[in-house]
């Protein structure tokens, strides 16, 4: 049975114990394997999740950033919340009343605040750890996306990973952190992610779970030396929906604290998202109506979290 705490008691959880006992893994992709980019696509059509091991992402790099993070949580709540100008949220999900049993840190990686070390209230080491782990996580995610544009058979390899390392690319940062608890709680409700991929890496506390395409909530066993790939909307409609977005949520039921670190790749605010023209078959139509990543995001940012947004850019 589900026990919710009073704090986040009015939410709905959605289907929580419709595990699919069928499915028994999740799809695991070990970037030196030659055919990595065939992997990778199989898992994208037929999941749109998959971890990715010998992934080249120093494992102390990724360590201490953690470390640092979970430091600042565990400061006085007074003092975390000045930082909420600057990226700092608790329990407030977005901008139209999601909740959830988590507090966080979300910067967005080109709005220059990163570059600047700006707000101060973060030490300088904090700061340079978070510029070191996004340098490697963009281009883990390139060279994912590039080995996926190979998989699709699309040229250039480029085609994809472009979009997320364009001097104006529009990516965001996240760290979460799920305060221990003794009872089951909604940390993160179900949504997809807006953007082409993102990348997670979390400490080895479970709680992440994706829906199947039938839609069966699976748990995702957490493994903190590895990274986890999620399909994005954006990434949906470039591949004229041969990859589907993944809905995925966090449901906390241990006594230990979870933390994950979230990348999420996204193209320039410019950019038109379209089908890619060399992935067309003769004669197929685009799903979806043309937009950019600017009204896209808007869109998306004025959501509900569970919100199926790329409906509202379906053609009818
Ligand atoms: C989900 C993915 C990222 O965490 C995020 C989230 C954003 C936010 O936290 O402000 C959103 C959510 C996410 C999609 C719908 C809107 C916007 C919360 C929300 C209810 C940073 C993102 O890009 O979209």
């Amino acid at each position: 049975m589900v026990v919710l705490s009073q704090s986040v008691a009015h939410i709905n959880l959605p289907t929580i114990n419709s595990f699919d006992s069928n499915f028994t893994q999740i799809p695991v992709v070990d970037l030196s394997n030659p055919d990595a980019q065939i992997h990778i696509v199989n898992a994208c059509r037929e999941v749109g999740f998959f971890k990715v091991v010998n992934h080249g992402v120093p494992m102390e790099m990724v360590t201490s950033l953690e470390t640092q993070a979970m430091s600042f949580f565990k400061l006085p709540q007074q003092h975390k919340d000045k930082a909420a100008p600057f990226g700092y949220g608790n329990k407030c999900i977005g901008q139209r009343g999601d909740t959830g049993w988590v507090e966080y840190l979300l910067l967005g990686t080109n709005t220059g605040l990163i570059a600047q070390d700006s707000p101060a209230i973060f030490p300088h080491d904090f700061w340079l750890m978070i510029r070191k782990y996004l340098a490697a996580l963009e281009k883990l995610t390139c060279e994912v996306l590039e080995k996926m544009a190979d998989g699709l058979n699309i040229e250039p390899r480029t085609v994809l990973s472009r979009l997320v390392s364009a001097e104006k690319s529009d990516s965001y940062f996240r760290i979460n952190h799920y305060p221990a608890s003794d009872q089951t709680k909604l940390g993160f409700g179900e949504h997809t992610d807006p953007q082409i991929i993102s990348v997670i890496r979390s400490n080895n506390v479970s709680g992440l779970e994706i829906a199947l395409k039938d839609g069966t909530w699976v748990q995702v066993p957490p493994d903190p030396t590895s990274f986890f790939i999620t399909v994005d909307d954006c990434l949906q409609v470039l591949t004229n929906g041969r990859f589907k977005s993944v809905k995925h949520r966090v449901i906390t039921e241990s006594l230990k604290e979870r933390i994950s670190m979230i990348h999420f790749g996204g193209p320039p605010p410019n950019e038109k998202i379209a089908p890619i023209a060399s992935l067309m078959e003769e004669g197929e139509e685009s799903l979806y109506r043309e937009f950019t990543w600017d009204d896209y995001k808007k869109a998306a940012f004025n959501t509900k979290l569970a919100c199926n947004r790329i409906s509202f850019f379906e053609k009818c």
